[in-house]
């Protein structure tokens, strides 16, 4: 035993003397192409005898397609061909998302729409002409002749027995219905002194990335080879996919995600158009493109977020958590989506409800049902944010009845450090991260003494002045052993990297994840460069392409640090191994003495040394008998593949502080603390711009988006001026408290959190206009929280006031 410490004092006092590489805040390397216009995004590909693709897309919710009449359109000069469904059914083999979860429901997607549409923006004829112009023209003269079916737009009508059914063959709108929980919930809120609930619901969001949706088919007829150029955060799942749809095998296919310009969860599976995109490219011979407008952004990329949840939270006199009782409906519009099925969202609500609290009973069911809309996907958080938003609104309208400062209620009830690992009554192990570390960090930095203070004048002075807290746990990097969507049957546990030293010394690490904003090509030269011992411009990072390693997904679920991370350090330690048993050889030592640090190897205390570069170019290029052996024994190349079985738990806490104008009612945000522990940084200044974004994306569903339907399932939100972004006008100055935990989960401590700003801040805004406006008593259950909302809020308790008085 001591020898093993021993050793491990010893390594770890190595890793000190070596520059820290990880944790440093290497400037973004991928910035100066991407801020001087010099990217290469997937419309930029222009390929020789390119045909451009348009879609004529449903206008209605859900119609039978009776008629389709072409004349016009083909008449059009320069229309290559019009295609329907019909006419690419024999290429196809319709997907079916599939799921382990008792009586799911999976509905077939396929490329073009075919009997009857489902959704407004639903693909129905896809038109191909020899400029994207003529394209649009000739789907303005398609003639589609819908007849209307009846709708049941809302997920509570769409489930009612006898509503009128999107999927015939499935008999039911419900796709999912599941329940989950622990311990005596009827003793719980029997015992209970004070119980606090209510229906809650977070509207329809849609992703919104700058770039939309693009693709570029390319079919090599005489190779038989599919290249596909996608704005996709999962090119290993789409070519993984791709193979299965056109029976293919996965070496005759070649999916590209260049440049990707945000994907904030809308570019994280497979999608219709690419399919119609691939099979028209298959059919004509020719590179086929397709360049989504924001009209089509806004209509057909997955949306997410429309859920509705009753919840009631029982506490017993002294505050603590007794029990816990929630129902969510997940509003999954039109289709099961590809890989992820529509039980994404809906059972990550209840599964992360109980949050980063104790809570000893527990009894959840969750459903989600089709409805007329574009279908649910993933935003960024993925159920959490609704889910984090309840049980958050739920602590504070405890406090509140039970007289408690919210600080103090959340405090009784976090999972304590010495309780880790601590398995949630929803199954979920939050493993050693710091939930109290994360709260006392925001309060001390905030000084929230003192902004308690500051409200008590304020409020002196008629002013609406608010402070919220939300705490979240998130489980992140999520191995082979927990899927991401639940019940899914693909496995997005493993990550690979590849790492090889070329006969310059240069080095390339190549990997299956997919940089859509990330800043990877940064983040993992540092691990590259930290584990292997040379210097950070030396290392190129590829990544966003297939044909890359044998297998990958892409990024997405905050995988990325964890997973690419974790074979990035497995591949490089091999590698490194090597370079030390080549060098050692070289220089005539034990490799054991050997180091290696900035692309130099030495021999510490003397000044024997070689460059990398000396070394590289001996090795591959040099003559001689010994180099032969040393050649066949060790490669300067690896591919390690990482699967961390498990998740890893991450966690923060959001304080926010807003002031409401009592004459607009629009929210101010005058103050923002996001104390966050995802483990081990690799680039505090990327995480830090991670939570930058993120926050920015919450405070949009907390204060402004929403994707509104009418009640025939037509979309009002078709532009940027009705779908309502933040701006940075409404995003604060976020002040950020890094609370790197240690964490034992997985071998190089880092946690995801890519996520968790969009996770933290719904609630935490919502909290804080509760408070603001506590002198009216409202409840804030409906986000976004808009000024029409809160007006309604106040005149409703005004009405009430004056009718009791
Ligand atoms: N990081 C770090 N140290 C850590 C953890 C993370 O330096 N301990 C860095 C990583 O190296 C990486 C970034 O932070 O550069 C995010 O890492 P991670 O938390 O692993 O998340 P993913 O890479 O898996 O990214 C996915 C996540 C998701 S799910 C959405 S949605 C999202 C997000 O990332 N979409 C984004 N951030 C986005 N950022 C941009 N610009 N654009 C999007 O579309
Ligand atoms: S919503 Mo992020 O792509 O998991």
């Amino acid at each position: 035993m001591a020898e093993v410490n021993k050793s491990i004092r010893a390594e770890q006092m190595e890793i000190e003397a070596r520059p820290k590489i990880v944790g440093a805040r290497v400037r973004r390397l991928e910035d100066r192409r991407l801020l001087t216009g010099a990217g290469c995004y997937s419309a930029d590909i222009k390929l020789p005898n390119t045909a451009h693709l348009a879609f004529w897309r449903s206008n209605q919710a859900h119609a039978r397609i009776t008629r389709v009449d072409l004349t016009a359109a083909l008449a059009l000069k320069g229309v290559i061909q019009i295609f329907t469904f019909e006419d690419l059914k024999d290429l196809v083999t319709p997907l079916r998302a599939a799921s382990q979860t008792a009586g799911a429901v999976s509905t077939p997607i396929i490329p073009l729409a075919s009997g009857k549409v489902r959704h407004v923006g639903e693909p129905v004829v896809a038109v191909v002409a020899e400029s994207r112009y003529l394209a649009e023209d000739a789907v303005g003269l398609v003639n589609v002749v819908l007849e209307p079916l009846p709708v049941a737009v809302t997920p509570q009508t769409a489930a009612e027995v006898g509503a009128p059914l999107l999927h015939d063959e499935a008999h039911t709108n419900v796709l999912i219905d599941r329940s989950l929980g622990r311990g005596d919930v009827e003793d719980a809120f029997a015992k209970a002194a004070t119980v606090v609930g209510g229906q809650f619901r977070m509207t329809r969001k849609t992703p919104s990335p700058i770039e939309c949706r693009v693709c570029v088919a390319d079919w090599n007829r005489g190779r038989r080879e599919l290249t596909l150029y996608t704005s996709t955060q999962v090119p290993g799942i789409i070519r993984d996919t791709i193979a299965e749809v056109f029976s293919l095998t996965a070496n005759q296919i070649r999916v590209v995600a260049l440049e990707v310009g945000g994907g904030f969860g809308g570019k994280g599976c497979l999608y219709p158009d690419e399919m119609t995109a691939c099979a028209i490219a298959i059919k004509l011979g020719r590179p086929v493109k397709w360049v989504g407008d924001r009209l089509e952004e806004l209509i057909s990329t997955y949306q997410a977020f429309d859920e509705h949840v009753e919840a009631h939270l029982a506490f017993d006199a002294d505050g603590q958590i007794l029990g816990l009782r929630a129902s969510a409906m997940g509003d999954a519009g039109a289709y099961s989506i590809y890989p992820w099925t529509a039980a994404m969202e809906p059972v990550q609500v209840i599964s992360f409800m109980p949050g980063p609290y104790r809570v000893p009973a527990y009894r959840a069911r969750t459903r989600a049902v089709a409805t007329p809309k574009t279908p649910m996907g993933a935003y960024r958080g993925v159920g959490r944010p609704a889910a984090t938003f309840v049980m958050e609104r739920l602590i504070d309208l405890g406090a509140r009845k039970l007289g408690l400062d919210p600080l103090e209620l959340r405090r009784r009830n976090l999972v304590r450090p010495d309780e880790f690992p601590y398995k949630t009554a929803s199954d979920i192990v939050w493993n050693r991260v710091g939930f109290t570390e994360s709260l006392e960090a925001a309060v001390a930095h905030a000084d929230y003494a003192k902004l308690r203070i500051e409200q008590s004048v304020a409020r002196e002075a008629g002013r609406f002045f608010g402070i919220g807290f939300s705490c979240y746990g998130e489980l992140t990097g999520i191995g082979s052993r927990i899927s991401v969507a639940p019940g899914v049957r693909i496995n997005t546990g493993v990550e690979s990297a590849c790492i090889r030293i070329d006969a310059t010394g240069s080095v390339t690490a190549s990997f299956g994840i997919a940089s859509h904003g990330q800043g990877y090509e940064t983040t993992l030269a540092q691990v590259v460069a930290q584990e292997l011992g040379c210097r950070v411009e030396d290392v190129l990072v590829l990544h966003g392409d297939s044909n890359l390693v044998a297998h990958g997904s892409g990024t997405f679920a905050s995988r990325g640090a964890v997973l690419a991370g974790g074979a990035a350090t497995l591949s490089a330690r091999s590698v490194r191994k090597n370079v030390l048993q080549v060098a050692a050889q070289l220089m005539e030592v034990a490799a054991s003495d050997l180091d290696m640090a900035g692309g130099k190897i030495f021999l510490p205390g003397t000044d024997k040394q070689m460059t990398l570069r000396e070394l590289a170019r001996t090795y591959y290029k040099d003559i001689g008998r010994e180099l032969k052996d040393i050649r066949e024994q060790y490669s300067l190349e690896a591919t390690k593949s990482f699967d961390p079985y498990f998740g890893t738990s991450a966690a923060a806490t959001h304080l926010a502080v807003v002031e409401i104008d009592p004459v607009t009612w629009g929210v101010k945000i005058l103050k923002y603390v996001v104390a966050e522990d995802c483990g081990r940084i690799i680039n505090p200044m990327i995480v830090e711009g991670q939570v930058y974004g993120g926050v920015a994306q919450g405070v949009g569903a907390a204060l402004l988006e929403e994707v509104v339907h009418d009640e025939e399932g037509q979309v009002i939100t078709g532009s940027l001026v009705d779908y309502v972004l933040p701006s940075a006008v409404e995003i604060p100055f976020i002040e950020i408290v890094h609370v790197e935990s240690e964490n034992p989960d997985n071998l190089t401590g880092f946690r995801g959190m890519g996520e968790g700003g969009t996770i933290g801040a719904p609630a935490a805004i919502a909290n804080a206009v509760a408070d603001a406006l506590s002198e009216y008593d409202v409840d804030v259950r409906e986000l976004p929280i808009t000024p029409k909302r809160i007006f309604h809020l106040v005149e409703e308790k005004k009405a009430k006031a004056s009718s009791a008085g």
